[in-house]
């Protein structure tokens, strides 16, 4: 039997509350949200904020301290706060809840590409708010920065809180932008990496292709460890896959509205419920918080600035 990390990636930025009216928004949603996936199974909670009124995603410092003082007074899931937050933000806006919360774990993008969710905007006849079409379909025309630069900044500040770095990468040359910033002293291993499979940019949900990109970081970084996400109706899929190679798994409403085909999600638990039941029919069971962190080196919730 082994123990296999399920996060819960509660909200996201690329869907909008057109698409799901289930998709959790308030602080409050997305606290009770995380408590739920956390009862359900899920050891990390992955967290972006929401304006409260409209929905959009935003970078507010009170929503996610609001959040994780929440979570942590009702139970020990660990948080895994977003840097990447949505292409209209700044690095800066992105980097604040890391230098300010101090986190046990937050992601990191491992390289600059095209992030389009413009798609997402096929399916609706009619929008809610007055932002989503535009934060749909600007897209096609913009670009998700992560300079060497911002990874190299990313690095430092991630060491100097102590915050362990969930490292996305998207396509095989963000690989090597890891090897080199481990051959900088900059990253020190092990690392943990998230492969995200399916993005409008990056590479598509296929097991070549996770297959290809395990190996490739085998060969160039040596042992780490790892989860894989993927978008839309590939979430289990390559969960299941992932989870028989020996990786970790990421479900919810960040990369997939669906529990199963045309039935949307009511909440996330049910999502992590679902990758649950399938990791036991292959003998695994879920890892609980304190696994989680002994599994991926973090430094406890002890010492977290919230
Ligand atoms: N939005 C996902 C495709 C982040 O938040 O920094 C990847 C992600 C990155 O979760
Ligand atoms: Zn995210």
């Amino acid at each position: 039997m082994a123990k296999v990390i399920v996060t819960a990636a509660l909200t996201g930025g690329g869907s909008t509350p057109s698409m799901s009216p289930y998709l959790p928004i308030t602080p409050q949603q997305l606290a009770d949200e995380a408590v739920r996936a956390y009862e359900a199974g899920a050891a990390i909670a992955h967290v972006h904020v929401r304006n409260s009124e409209t929905g959009q995603p935003c970078s507010n410092l009170e929503y996610f301290r609001e959040i994780a003082t929440k979570v942590k007074s009702k139970c020990n899931i660990v948080i895994c706060f977003t840097t990447g937050g949505t292409p209209e933000m700044t690095v800066a806006e992105r980097a604040r809840v890391v230098a300010e919360l101090n986190p046990e774990l937050a992601t990191f993008n491992a390289g600059s590409m095209n992030f389009g969710i413009f798609p997402g905007a096929e399916g609706i006849n009619e929008y809610k708010y007055n932002w989503e079409k535009p934060h749909l379909l600007n897209s096609e025309n913009s670009i998700f920065p992560n300079t060497f630069r911002t990874l190299r900044e990313f690095s430092q500040m991630f060491a100097q809180t102590n915050t362990k770095p969930e490292l996305e990468v998207y396509d095989s040359g963000m690989i090597h932008n890891l090897a080199y910033l481990v051959q900088k002293g900059y990253l020190k291993k092990p690392l943990h990496i998230q492969f995200v499979l399916g993005t409008m940019g990056g590479l598509p949900a296929t097991v070549n292709n996770l297959n290809f990109l395990y190996h490739s970081a085998r060969e160039t970084l040596g042992e780490f460890t790892w989860s894989t996400c993927a978008i839309g109706r590939f979430q289990f899929p390559m969960c299941t896959v992932a989870m028989i190679m020996g990786g970790n798994t990421r479900v919810g409403m960040e990369d997939n509205l669906y529990v199963s085909k045309g039935v949307l999600a009511k909440s996330n638990a049910e999502l992590v419920e679902k990758m649950v039941r399938i990791l036991r029919e292959f003998g695994n069971e879920p890892a609980c918080p304190d696994e989680a962190r002994k599994i991926l080196g973090l430094k406890g919730l002890d010492q977290v600035n919230y």
